[in-house]
């Protein structure tokens, strides 16, 4: 048997993988050839999947209360508790909040059970941190949620423009093909952020606005359009709005972006002089108070000029999880109600009604996601219902969101392990199916509708989503609706009700599926919406119908706001987050894989050097990141990549791999009033260096359970480290290493100068290393990514912290598909005199598997460049 096609779980690119079963739970994964999407590429966290489907840490039986149960149990329980409830307090004091990470089939399940059956509208998804902004936009704009563009367009375009798009981490196949086509036919690339990031490299020119004024810039690019006479007259005689949004395009004030009049007159130049452009924007855009005009802001601009939905030409929102498109087409937000059918129009609600026999409606949205979880903590929700997600750590308010969770009468929670945030504060966990073992279908960005498979075994009692969901539903007594025997039996039920919205002139419609057989669904190949008699795939608005009465399309009057947080004297900084290339959001699978932990194994600050001189900041410091709603414990990076008083976090570190590097415990939730999305990016911060009594860092075989005030661990390929600082003295390092590691017996080698706060202690059994830790008053310097690899060897001088000579420190990984490090990587660049990233490749493979590092090996050759240039 041939390897089995399928999708990657992770970004929305939604790339093709071919796995392959070793039988023994092993699989192997490589990019698809055939699929349009990535053809055969694959990025880091792609390329590792293999590495991540392991059985440990899984939940393979329901579990209530803390104790193992059957499934019988379990689903009466929460079918009656949630029954119950809805008699005992209406329908709206239940929740389900989702995530855009659930297949078509498990999403369309608990959109029909909360919407059709239990009858309120209190179904929101994570979806609405992420994309609601862009929906927002597109409806405003279009009349729909519909992308206009292709991933072809990629290839196709002149110039090509990232806005709060870090491409080159977070959607790295989609960059290798826009750098593909930059060497092919030279396409320009412009990157709009506040930080540089990785996909600078190579860029053509990068505007370093400040946070949060994309409104300005745009508003500004509206005005030229008109004066230089770029306006398309024709196109936008379907289009209205034009001269209010005119009216208030004129005032832009520049000085809100701290760009100069000639950068942004060169923008402007380039953008009017192109007609191939395609405008990508992700979670610097959406992640806004101002999120949706935003949007709006950048399709104005396409509007006017006509550019929408031509071949290289358009906007093009790239979605952030894999089924992020998939659920806005079931409708998993709790605005909307299934298939782009809106819950507010009568007639949409009664043919829906009448198509799923549901007993009850709702008549107007639900709450939104920081609503809703206000709800949970006033008491108001007395039941939720979480669904692939982790929202007491993803959540603005993190700390608040855990607590409510927690004081909730009756929680419940699919997932894969019980070893999350959220799940350590839920009544009932029920397993789920993890990726590799579920079937069914995602959309990804360019409206690609794949099929993911079954490859490996269904491991312990684990269920797939659907299956649960529906067993809940047929629990709580429809039978009937909710007799699913099958994802393929779903997904034509889905088809069919498109067909519906179709006939009410809506664009998802993919009733052309409705009737696929069982072998049909099971085959089906990649395919791009519209799928009906008459139409399938392309792109949209280019001739100029739309989707508003009449079918126009309407362009949007917006004005710059600021952020909603002011700086002020007690929160000084504006603190941007966002993602690292090799973690996906709050770890639970990627941090599985040593490979993708090497990258950055530690959450970090990024500070400028202005800023970092001010309060005298040592390089490596820790320091305090404080907000009204939380505070995290960081390591402080001083870099010119931010701004002066702006500061970068990632979002990915948990109570369960650095307790206090939660930062959305800082972040404010503060939200967009069209789209209800929180402003991620945006809050206001006090930050103080963190004065820790010893500094630590250690190895070990096996997992470590440190208590200490800060704490970050990862996995290794020999086992674990971690970072650790302790406000209070210790006494005695070798029995505090002893009882941390668990070895109260492990012979000892240790160097102690209690004088000095300074000691080693390395932990031996049979000659071999099990564990070391490395104690210092200052941040520890040692030569860390040697070290990880002692565990497990004879070691015999560890407690020098460094490498002998024969064996080079090989430095922080940046190549994870080979494990090449940046000291291996600089010292070829050097003594080999490599000048391009295809020279790297050649003398070392850097770069030449998944190629999410090339950016990163640019960097390291002009580092090595700028030294020599100063020397
Ligand atoms: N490696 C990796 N890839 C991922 C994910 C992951 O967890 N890890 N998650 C996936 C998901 S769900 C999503 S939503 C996407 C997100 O993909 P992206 O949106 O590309 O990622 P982010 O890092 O959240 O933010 C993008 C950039 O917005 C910038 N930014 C912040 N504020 C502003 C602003 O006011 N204006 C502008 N113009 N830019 C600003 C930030 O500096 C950042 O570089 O990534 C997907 N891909
Ligand atoms: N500060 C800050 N916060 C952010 C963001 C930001 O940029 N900055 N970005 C926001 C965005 S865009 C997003 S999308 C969210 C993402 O945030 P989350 O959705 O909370 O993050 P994930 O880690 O993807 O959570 C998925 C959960 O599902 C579980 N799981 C995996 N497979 C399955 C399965 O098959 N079935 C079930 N039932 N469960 C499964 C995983 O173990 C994991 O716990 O974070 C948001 N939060
Ligand atoms: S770009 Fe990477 S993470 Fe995104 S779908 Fe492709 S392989 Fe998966
Ligand atoms: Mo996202």
């Amino acid at each position: 048997m041939g390897p089995v096609r399928s999708t990657c779980p992770y970004c929305g690119v939604g790339c093709g993988v071919l796995l392959s079963a070793d039988g023994e739970g092993g699989l192997s994964v490589k990019g698809d050839p055939d699929h349009p999407a990535n053809f055969g590429r694959l990025c880091s966290k792609g390329s590792a999947l293999g590495e991540t489907v392991g059985l440990e840490g899984r939940l393979l039986s329901p579990v209530v209360e803390g104790r193992k149960t059957d499934w019988d149990s379990a689903l009466d329980l929460v079918a009656s508790r949630f029954r119950d409830t809805v008699a005992a307090h209406g329908p709206d004091s239940v929740a389900f909040y989702v995530s855009g990470q659930m297949l078509t089939e498990d999403y369309y399940v608990a959109n029909k059970l909360m919407k059709g059956f239990i009858g309120s509208a209190n179904i929101d998804t994570n979806s609405r941190l992420c994309m609601a902004s862009t929906v927002a936009g597109h409806k405003r704009a279009f009349g729909t949620d519909t992308v206009p563009q292709t991933y072809e367009d990629l290839e196709e375009a002149d110039l090509i423009v990232l806005v709060g798009s870090n491409m080159a981490w977070c959607h790295p196949v989609l960059f290798q093909r826009v750098l593909a086509a930059k060497k092919a036919h030279g396409t320009r690339v412009i990157v709009i952020d506040p930080r540089r990031t990785a996909s600078c490299d190579g860029a053509d020119m990068h505007l370093k606005l400040r946070s949060g004024s994309d409104v300005a810039l745009f508003n500004r690019l509206f005005a030229e359009i008109w004066d230089s006479g770029a306006l398309d007259r024709e196109y936008i005689r379907h289009i209205d709005g034009f001269d209010e949004t005119l009216a208030a395009a004129g005032v832009a004030d520049l000085s809100v972006t701290g760009l100069t009049e000639a950068e942004v007159a060169a923008f402007c130049r380039i953008w009017i002089g192109t007609e191939k452009v395609v405008t990508v924007f992700s979670q610097g855009v959406n992640q806004s108070t101002s999120g949706s005009d935003k949007v709006n802001a950048i399709l104005n601009c396409h509007l006017a000029t006509g550019r929408v939905g031509k071949p290289g030409c358009g906007p093009l929102s790239v979605t952030g999880q894999p089924n992020a498109m998939g659920g806005r087409e079931v409708g998993g937000l709790a605005n909307m109600l299934a298939c782009h059918l809106d819950l507010e129009n009568p007639d949409h609600r009664r043919a829906v009604r009448d198509f799923w026999s549901a007993p009850a409606m709702p008549e107007a949205p639900g709450l939104k996601a920081v609503d809703m979880f206000r709800a949970v903590g006033e008491g108001r929700i007395k039941a939720l219902w979480i669904i692939h997600t982790n929202p007491a750590v993803s959540m603005p308010e993190a700390d608040a969101v855990r607590d409510a969770i927690a004081a909730c009468d009756f929680t419940v929670i699919s997932e894969i392990t019980p070893e999350t945030d959220t799940a350590r504060l839920c009544d009932v966990l029920l397993p789920a199916t993890a990726w590799a073992e579920k079937d069914g279908t995602v959309t990804n960005s360019d409206r690609t509708i794949s099929r993911q498979r079954t490859a490996l075994p269904i491991p312990g009692e684990a269920r797939p989503d659907w299956a649960i969901l529906a067993e809940v539903g047929r629990r709580m007594g429809w039978s009937a609706a909710f007799d699913y025997e099958s994802p393929a039996e779903i997904f034509r039920e889905h088809a069919a009700l498109s067909g519906i919205a179709g006939g009410f002139g809506r664009d998802f419609d993919i009733s052309g599926l409705a009737d696929l057989d069982d072998a049909g669904y099971e085959a089906l190949a990649p395919a791009r919406w519209p799928i009906r008699a008459g139409r399938q795939g392309g792109r949209f608005f280019a001739d100029g119908a739309f989707f508003h009465p009449g079918g126009r399309g309407r362009m949007i009057p917006v004005r710059y706001r600021p952020p909603a947080a002011r700086t002020a004297p007690r929160y000084p900084f504006r603190l941007n987050t966002g993602r690292i290339r090799d973690q996906w959001h709050t770890m639970t699978r990627t941090a599985l894989s040593p490979r993708l932990s090497a990258h950055l194994a530690e959450p970090y600050l990024d500070i400028h050097p202005q800023d970092a001189a001010n309060m005298a900041l040592a390089p490596a410091a820790l320091v305090q990141v404080r907000s009204p709603e939380g505070s995290a414990i960081l390591r402080a990076r001083i870099t010119s990549d931010v701004l002066p008083g702006e500061l970068f976090a990632p979002m990915h570190w948990t109570g369960e791999t650095a307790p206090s590097g939660r930062i959305d415990a800082v972040v404010a939730a503060a939200t967009d009033p069209v789209s209800g999305q929180p402003e991620s990016k945006g809050c206001v911060v006090a930050v103080e260096p963190f004065r820790a009594v010893w500094y630590g860092f250690a190895v070990s075989s096996a997992r470590l359970d440190p208590t200490c005030s800060y704490w970050a661990r990862a996995r290794t390929q020999a086992g674990w480290r971690a970072e650790l600082a302790g406000g209070t003295q210790v006494e005695d390092w070798e029995a505090e290493a002893r009882r941390l590691f668990g070895l109260p017996e492990a012979e000892v080698q240790s160097v102690e100068d209690r004088a000095r706060g300074v000691a080693r202690i390395a932990l031996h059994e049979k000659g071999r290393l099990l564990a070391a830790i490395f104690v210092s008053p200052e941040p520890v310097a040692i030569m860390r990514d040697y070290l990880v690899s002692l565990p497990g060897t004879d070691a015999a001088d560890t407690l020098t912290g460094r490498a002998p000579a024969d064996r080079p420190d090989p430095g922080p990984v940046v190549c994870s598909c080979f494990n090449i490090g940046a000291n291996t990587i600089l010292s070829a660049i050097e003594t080999e005199g490599l000048m391009t990233v295809d020279a790297i490749g050649a003398a070392l493979s850097a770069g030449t598997n998944c190629g999410s590092c090339r950016s990163e090996l640019a960097g390291l050759i002009a580092r090595v460049r700028t030294r020599e240039a100063a020397e």
